[in-house]
């Protein structure tokens, strides 16, 4: 029985994927590498680390350890000016009323997230005190697909995985809450999200109950 309900943050509640591609895009362009938006799309749900290594591959340039520190640093800086000046309206559709919803069912949530960012994004779009737990890219050290960020979510609502349900819009995501054995809805196209149990484009409209829960 789904007892608790585990977001990812980036893709699900707030689309923060285009100020990661304005900061990624702006460094890599200081290192003179070219960085598109089909390359940014590869990076949804992968860690800052993963990020940084997977464009010094595609951009074929090496960086000593300390200056993939900094670079990783500058990179943050550029994306927090893009999300200090974010609020409610950054929304995505039916992502608040998904919560309400679960809340009203008397389900527990938390917040899964590969971001280090976690709680100044859900502070800035006034979210931050509607969950029962947060576990993001803070308190795991294992990217996903690596399940910990889910099991650590599970763990603090005190659920087995099996009671939770994810709410992912990346193939890794999906993959990290297979192998947690969790159910998991993918939000976003089935060509990517293929493995999730059910796949929808976005949250709006969704019958938290009917549509999901039910079926799943
Ligand atoms: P940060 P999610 C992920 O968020 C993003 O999708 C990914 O693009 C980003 O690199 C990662 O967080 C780390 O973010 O640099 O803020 O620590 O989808 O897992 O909520
Ligand atoms: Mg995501």
């Amino acid at each position: 029985m789904i007892r608790g309900i585990i977001f990812d943050l980036d893709g699900v509640i707030v689309d923060t994927a285009k100020y990661h591609f304005l900061a990624w895009r702006r460094m890599a362009k200081e290192l003179g590498v070219n960085f598109t938006e089909e390359e940014n799309e590869q990076l949804k749900g992968v860690s800052r680390r993963g990020s940084i290594e997977k464009i010094m591959r595609w951009g074929n340039i090496q960086l000593s350890e300390a200056e993939i520190e900094r670079w990783m640093a500058i990179k943050n800086e550029w994306y927090l000016e893009h999300i200090a000046t974010m609020d409610e309206g950054e929304i995505l559709p039916g992502a608040s009323d998904i919560i309400r919803q679960a809340k009203d069912a008397g389900l527990s949530i938390s917040l899964g997230s590969a971001s280090k960012n976690s709680r100044v994004i859900l502070e800035r779009v006034k979210l931050i005190d509607e969950f029962d737990a947060i576990v993001d890219g803070t308190v795991v050290s294992a990217s996903k697909p690596d399940p910990e960020v889910f099991l650590t979510g599970a763990a603090q609502l005190g659920l087995p995985p099996e009671d939770c349900l994810v709410f992912e819009d990346a193939q890794a995501g999906v993959e990290a809450a297979i192998n947690g054995h969790m159910k998991v809805v993918g939000v976003g196209s089935p060509d990517i999200l293929g493995k999730a149990h059910i796949v929808i484009p976005n949250l709006e409209g969704i019958r938290l109950q009917e549509d999901i829960i039910n079926k799943i």
